[in-house]
């Protein structure tokens, strides 16, 4: 038996392009949307495997399913992915004033400061309300976790909690400079690609489009080295400001693949389409299983 807060009208759905999949997010609540979506956070070092792991579950988790007959009785609800990263190449590629004023300080591995920031991820929040969504490379800063807090709970006031769970990928830094080194982007998409773990089929160009792929100006050895740096210094504040409510899931293993085996299970677990939100205490114990992981 449904709740019938998840039961009625058919939600409108949203389309965005993330990683390899298009994605597609499903809203079922037919009342107050916004206060049962599920709100998530991922979370780990340049180079870590955000991009691609947040790419993999927006595929899995938006495959056609029963919902597209039936709306509201779906198993796979859907997720929003948003890239920070994503959305300032697409400023500075659009010689916007912000994209122009951040340019120089992104491709020298610099951060970008959290006034600007917390701006431009506010202004696609309440756009992506009432969606599950999932962000990728914000907060960077406990400044920006505190200001992700307020935007939050200002949206919705009712909601229990204004994230509900943070994935950390944990992947060991000797992997994370080879790995950069070898990957290549489609500018217009974001879509991710590695010469040798995840090589395009035609060399050089994008699967979907055939335009060409690029590097990352700030994927340069010496941008790397301090983009490096700066997660050493900034991470573990805002790890704790999110252990502290115990909503960290720690994900680590040797590839993406390995790592991706234990989160898709825990992220449609989370994503159930029902009104109950998992307690603290339920994910304090998730997270404490992925601790064990190697
Ligand atoms: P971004 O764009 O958020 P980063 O530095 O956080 O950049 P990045 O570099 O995008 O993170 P990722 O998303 O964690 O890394 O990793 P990825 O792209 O998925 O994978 C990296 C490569 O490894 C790819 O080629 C992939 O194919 C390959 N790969 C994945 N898994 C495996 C595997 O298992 N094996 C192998 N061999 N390869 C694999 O932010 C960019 C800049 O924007 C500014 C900052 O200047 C930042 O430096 N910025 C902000 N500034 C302030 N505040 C914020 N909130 C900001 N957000 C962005
Ligand atoms: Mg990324």
């Amino acid at each position: 038996m449904l709740p019938s807060s998840i039961l009625g009208r058919k939600a409108p759905a949203l389309f965005r392009t993330l990683g390899q999949q298009p994605i597609r997010a499903f809203s079922c609540a037919a009342g107050d949307a916004s206060a049962s979506n599920r709100r998530l956070l991922i979370f780990g070092a340049p180079g870590s495997g955000k991009g691609t792991l947040a790419g993999w579950l927006g595929r899995d988790l938006n495959a056609p399913t029963q919902a597209d007959v039936e709306p509201c009785t779906a198993s796979a609800p859907g997720l929003t992915a948003l890239s920070s990263g994503d959305l300032l190449r697409a400023e500075m590629r659009a010689g916007t004033p912000l994209g122009q004023s951040v340019e120089a300080l992104i491709n020298s591995g610099g951060l970008v400061p959290d006034d600007d920031m917390v701006k431009l991820i506010a202004g696609q929040l309440a756009a992506m309300d009432g969606s599950n969504w999932l962000l990728d490379g914000f907060p960077r800063t406990l400044g920006q976790a505190m200001a992700l807090d307020e935007v939050l709970t200002s949206l919705t006031p009712s909601r229990q909690a204004p994230i509900d769970y943070v994935i950390h990928i944990d992947v060991p830094s000797e992997v994370i400079v080879e790995r950069i080194a070898g990957r290549l982007i489609h500018p217009g998409s974001g879509r991710i690609y590695n010469r040798t773990f995840s090589p395009p089929k035609v060399p050089g160009v994008d699967d979907l489009t055939g335009e060409p792929l690029v590097s990352r100006v700030d994927d340069d050895p010496e941008s790397v080295r301090r983009r490096l740096e700066l997660y050493a210094q900034t991470s573990q504040p805002i790890l704790d400001y999110y252990m502290d409510r115990g909503i960290v899931g720690r994900f680590t293993g040797p590839t993406s693949d390995a790592i991706y085996t234990t989160l898709l299970p825990q992220i449609q677990e989370i994503l159930a389409p029902t009104v109950v939100l998992p307690s603290a205490e339920d994910l304090t114990c998730a997270a404490t299983a992925h601790q064990v992981s190697a």
